[in-house]
């Protein structure tokens, strides 16, 4: 069954969105299987960024999402990768369809409550970077 790794971002666990963040992917019929709260450091938020390093909102984006506790699930389900990058909508909320996540309850394009894997790739790498145990 396919995975993908979610992280409910500071911004919308500092509104105390989690509850409501799951429900979306529950409510779909996906699956969580793992969840862990964590407080990130530079050094990892470094290696879940990798592909943004040198980008001009890269500095910001790692003061973010280091800024205070975050939670990163694995969600999984039948074509959950699509799935979840559905019910999250576009990177900016002013562009994201009506009823999703980040429509409803993102700030702007970098505060944006939550990330997910974007590819089969993408989905190995960061649920092997988040969660070693499972391997
Ligand atoms: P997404 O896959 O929708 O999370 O978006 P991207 O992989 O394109 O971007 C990853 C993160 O970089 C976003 F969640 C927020 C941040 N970002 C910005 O802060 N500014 C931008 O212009 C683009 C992305």
């Amino acid at each position: 069954m396919e995975r993908s790794l979610v992280l409910i971002k500071p911004d919308a666990v500092e509104k105390n969105l989690i509850g409501k963040i799951i429900s979306f992917y529950e409510n779909e019929g996906l699956k969580i299987v793992e969840l862990r709260m964590q407080k990130v450091s530079e050094g990892f938020a470094s290696k879940h960024y990798a592909e943004h390093k040198g980008k001009s909102f890269y500095e910001e984006l790692i003061k973010f999402i280091t800024r205070s506790p975050l939670c990163a699930l694995v969600v999984e389900g039948e074509g959950a990768i699509q799935k979840v990058r559905k019910i999250n909508g576009a990177t900016n909320p002013e562009k994201a369809e009506e009823g999703t996540i980040r429509r409803l309850y993102a700030l702007d394009k970098s505060k944006n409550c939550v990330h997910s894997s974007d590819s089969t790739e993408s989905a190995i790498r960061e649920i092997n970077l988040w969660f070693p145990e499972l391997i």
